[in-house]
């Protein structure tokens, strides 16, 4: 197949997930294009099988706003024609749907080209629930030829929000080559000089992901006397408010702020323990990255996280904000190698055996045939 796949270039599990697919369906024979505003981030490599087309914006006085949403659509046309695509997958609603749509629209005298969305989370429990977008998303989702969510919790999400279900679930993957905890012998050494157990968060820092928590966290578990350092992995616009509230408790010299990082797998292969607050997750990326790995999850009972956390088994779960609680968990984890190990084996086991890409990659080159035979 010829496929045309739209991301968030930069930000966000959508934009990774949207980008491995891509690789995924190349390493299997398929054609994709990738048209978006810039490289994806996870896009490294580019061949015959991995193609990317920039959109290009025009700017005039007139525009106070460049209209991305049109010249996405004008690119998706254009490329359809010129590569002869079978289909459109955009991956988050707004706008890439709406694109898609009209791209398809605006070629239908000549050329049939189906458009599928996967939604990811906020674009229905947040941006696509406010009112200002409610319609013109819900316009999206209908419209499209197929729909397919991350979690069985954003299937249900947006059944309520838009009474709409003709969706498939089909959850996000990982590579269990690529994500299988190994040796880092130096970064664990110089991320804890003295050898104390990692605990580590990896986000994109926005206020939903709750990064505040985590400090919140190791205070409470270095106030039990049990050792531990808090590994910060990402950035975003909540950082300087984490920042400031660990030298307020105290616990700044404890942690380490690492930034964005290119490759998590080394960060997690330190990690003891994971800890996702966040306020809202429709699946957890970052959580089921973690697993493989063989770390255990401390995360909020939220959305999907309970599809891919296993309660006691996997990692601990706690009701949002329960700092103290997640605390506990964490401390019960540290001062615990055996409970931790056993845990993070269960991880990886349950990661793998669920979310493997030899699993979930050819349920979306199904759902395509599906669609195409429609
Ligand atoms: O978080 C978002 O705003 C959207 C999206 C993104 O691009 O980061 O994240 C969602 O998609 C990920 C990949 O499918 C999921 O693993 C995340 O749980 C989900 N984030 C939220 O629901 C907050």
């Amino acid at each position: 197949m010829n496929i045309g796949i739209t991301v968030y270039p930069t930000y966000g599990g959508s934009g990774i997930v949207g980008s491995e697919l891509g690789k995924e369906l190349a390493e299997r024979g398929h054609t994709v294009h990738f048209i978006s505003s810039s490289l994806p981030t996870r896009l490294t490599e580019l061949n015959e099988r991995v193609r990317f087309h920039e959109v290009e914006m025009m700017s005039y006085p007139l525009f106070e706003h460049q209209p991305y949403t049109l010249a996405l659509a004008t690119k998706m046309a254009t490329v359809a024609e010129t590569e002869n695509l079978d289909l459109l997958h955009v991956h988050y609603a707004i706008p890439h749907s709406i694109s898609a749509i009209l791209a398809r629209e605006s070629l239908k005298p000549k050329r049939r080209l189906p458009v599928i969305t996967t939604l990811h989370g906020t674009d229905i429990t947040l941006v696509g629930a406010d009112r200002s977008y409610l319609p013109i998303t819900r316009y999206g989702i209908v419209q499209s030829d197929g729909v397919t969510a991350i979690s069985h919790y954003l299937k249900q999400a947006t059944k309520e929000i838009f009474q709409f279900d003709d969706i498939e679930v089909i959850p996000n993957f990982i590579c269990q080559s690529e994500y299988a905890r190994h040796a880092v012998t130096d970064l664990r050494a110089a991320l804890s000089p003295a050898g104390e157990p990692l605990l580590v968060h990896v986000s994109n820092f926005r206020p939903v992901k709750r990064p505040v928590d985590c400090v919140e966290i190791l205070a409470r578990v270095l106030a039990k006397g049990i050792a531990a350092r808090l590994v910060m992995v990402g950035d975003g616009s909540e950082r300087t408010n984490v920042e400031h509230r660990a030298r307020c408790l105290k616990v700044y010299d404890q942690c380490v702020f690492v930034g964005k990082q290119p490759k998590i797998v080394d960060y997690l292969s330190a990690a003891d323990v994971l800890l996702l607050p966040s306020e809202q997750e429709s699946f957890g990326l970052a959580a089921l990255e973690a697993m493989a790995c063989e770390v255990p999850v401390i995360a909020s009972r939220v959305g999907g996280i309970p599809e891919v956390v296993d309660d006691g088994e996997t990692g601990f779960l706690s009701e949002v904000g329960d700092v103290e609680k997640m605390a506990n968990d964490a401390g019960k984890l540290l001062a615990d190698p055996e409970l931790r190990r056993a845990m993070g084996r269960r991880a990886r086991e349950s990661a793998v055996s669920r979310y493997r890409t030899e699993i979930v990659i050819p349920r979306y080159i199904e759902f395509y045939e599906r669609v195409l035979a429609k």
